[in-house]
């Protein structure tokens, strides 16, 4: 929780920092140590601009806040290059209240300097983690966003829009393993959310994940204000999931591995990659970890 605007402000520096200094070795120790801390699920929201991802997240924020918890949200916008736009545009849909200091939102562009999203979505997340009890990340779902969505949340939401066809593609896509909870959207169109319904359920065994989680299906409507309770208590119960038997433990050192594997990837090549792969044991601290083995290359 940050109940002050000084913190709030001291967040949105750090933050900050990370883009312009990541490197450093204070922002380094300091990544590592909210690393080791974390305390919020973390839901990544995904699916074809229009499906309602924002007008779900407002519901679903509203609905968190209820219930007295925190929640902190990154909204990656799409249109990397132009400036403006689509953050607007995530902002005008956003409805949230400004002077609430337990909601904060943090928009990304999906394009940096660094040549990618992945690489400094991770650390936002890690601090943002360490602070809030719900994380919500949103990201328009073509092709690689989806993985990247799948290795930083703990929880995956796939928004299917009635009636859309998305089903067909996503079928079609064989990202079955990506989503967690699949969302019927805008179900006050119910002839045809009731159809794309039944048409998930009855295709659900193509896409159980490979882990013995329970995908789950629901329909929401943000007009009518319907489905989140609901939605409310599987992310409940997944939270529960994740935490027996150590999955979360598991899932989240995955995730740790898979950004260092990137951010070597993107500087370093595949050659690079496959160097390091050779004796690469992770246990914990993955930024300071990331620069051990970058200083590797520099000799
Ligand atoms: N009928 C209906 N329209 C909705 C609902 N949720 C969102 N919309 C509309 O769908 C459009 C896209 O919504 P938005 O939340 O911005 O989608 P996003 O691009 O996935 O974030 C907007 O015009 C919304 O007003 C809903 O539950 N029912
Ligand atoms: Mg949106």
């Amino acid at each position: 929780m940050i109940n002050n605007i000084k913190k709030k402000i001291e967040l949105s520096n750090l933050l900050e920092k990370i883009e312009t200094d990541f490197d450093s070795s204070e922002i380094i120790e300091k990544l590592d140590k909210l690393h080791s801390q974390p305390k919020a699920h973390v839901i990544g929201i995904t699916g074809s601009p229009g499906v309602g991802k924002s007008s779900l997240i407002n519901k679903l924020v509203s609905y968190i806040r209820k219930k007295k918890k925190s929640v902190g949200i990154i909204a990656i916008d799409p249109s990397s290059e132009k400036t403006g736009g689509a953050i607007l545009g995530d902002r005008t849909r956003l409805m949230l209240n400004p002077t609430d200091n337990n909601v904060f939102v943090r928009s990304m562009a999906s394009k940096n300097y660094l040549g990618g999203i992945s690489e400094l979505t991770y650390p936002a997340m890690i601090v943002m983690r360490s602070i809030f009890d719900f994380i919500i990340i949103e990201t328009v779902g073509v092709g690689q966003s989806e993985i990247f969505i799948k290795n930083l949340s703990d929880t995956v939401v796939l928004g299917i829009q009635p009636g859309s066809g998305d089903t067909v593609q996503f079928m079609k896509s064989g990202i079955f393993e990506i989503p967690d909870v699949i969302i019927v959207t805008k179900s006050d169109i119910e002839k045809l959310s009731q159809i794309t319904f039944s048409d998930l359920c009855a295709s659900k065994s193509f896409f159980q994940n490979q882990n013995d989680w329970d995908i789950k299906i629901i329909k929401t409507s943000s007009t009518q204000n319907s489905g989140f309770k609901q939605l409310f208590e599987i992310l409940k119960l997944r939270w529960e999931w994740l935490k027996s038997e150590k999955r979360l433990f598991r899932l989240r050192n995955q995730q740790d591995i898979k950004w260092i594997h990137t951010c070597i990837s993107k500087e370093f090549g595949d050659k690079g990659l496959q160097k390091i792969k050779k004796d690469f044991s992770y246990k914990k601290s993955p930024f300071s970890e990331l620069i051990k083995l970058k200083r590797k290359f520099s000799f």
